[in-house]
């Protein structure tokens, strides 16, 4: 794991802009920042799988830099790099749209973890991390998909990564035995996400009956996972399987059909089979 000395730490932007830019870190903490709630994914994550997380995080907007550097025509991605040689490809367009995306300095109320990507790290939502969340970021250029291919893609990845609608069984866990409450209910429940989008709806298929509409916890931002809770009442003890789908904010639902990680990300409907004793 890398660890950087934010005494000697400097961004530079540079590439298809008017004016370089390069900046301390005591530069980058001067600066007008905003707090985010981000929920990170991986492209690596299979169906059902948990590398996504969430995090509050602290930072300056991209867009701001990227202004003050003034990007010139041609322009449609920033090749952001780290010290440990790994690169991104962002389109240009996910680091100036309204979207917070980040240079964090803080998350969850502290300096980022040296894990995380102590001093400075990107943070894109809607973006796979392979994409978007370079840790320990040094430099930031402007560039075009046409002439710069990041790490991951020399290596067999998609250059874009939108995130893909995911929804996730977290209750009951696999092949678990459930006791039914006294009125005879089980309690499932799980996360969906769709950064960007939002999650509009949460459904779930128990054995081979119709898709239920599931509970929707309280949303905190369209680029966090949602959280969705159903009463099964009437559980019948006994041997089944439970499938989830979700519902974008555009009104797109989660495909069934699977697709393995690579090369832009899993799709499919996550099932769990469980036990009503
Ligand atoms: N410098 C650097 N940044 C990186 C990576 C890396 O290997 N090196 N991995 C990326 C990938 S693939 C993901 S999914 C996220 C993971 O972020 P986390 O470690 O904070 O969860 O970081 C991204 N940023
Ligand atoms: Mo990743």
């Amino acid at each position: 794991m890398p660890r950087v000395d934010p005494s000697s730490w400097t961004l530079r932007i540079h590439g298809l802009v008017e004016d370089e830019l390069e900046m301390t870190f005591a530069d980058l903490l001067e600066e007008p920042m905003v707090t985010s709630h981000v929920t990170l994914t991986c492209v690596s994550n299979p169906v059902g799988g948990d590398l996504a997380g969430n995090a509050t995080w602290l930072g300056v907007p991209v867009r701001t830099l990227l202004e003050r550097a003034g990007v010139r025509d041609g322009a449609d991605m920033v090749l952001s790099r780290s010290i440990d040689g790994f690169t991104a490809s962002t389109p240009l367009e996910a680091l100036t749209d309204a979207r917070d995306s980040l240079l964090a300095v803080g998350m969850n109320g502290h300096p980022l973890p040296a894990e995380h990507g102590y001093p400075v790290r990107m943070v894109v939502p809607g973006l796979y991390g392979y994409v978007s969340a370079t840790k320990w970021v040094t430099e930031l250029k402007v560039t075009r998909f046409a002439d710069d291919a990041a790490y991951w893609t020399t290596r067999g990845w998609s250059a874009r990564g939108p995130i893909k609608i995911a929804s996730r069984i977290d209750v009951p866990r696999s092949f678990a035995e459930l006791a039914p409450d006294a009125e005879g209910a089980v309690m499932l429940g799980g996360t969906a996400w769709a950064q960007q989008r939002g999650i509009a709806a949460v459904e779930v298929r128990i054995d081979d009956g119709e898709w239920r509409p599931a509970e929707l916890g309280a949303e905190v931002s369209s680029d966090t996972w949602a959280q969705w809770s159903l009463r099964w009442e009437g559980a019948e003890p006994g041997d089944h399987t439970v499938a989830v789908r979700a519902t974008d904010g555009t009104g797109e639902v989660q495909t069934d059909e699977r697709a393995d990680p690579v090369p832009d990300g899993a799709s499919g409907w996550h099932t769990v089979q469980f036990t009503v004793t």
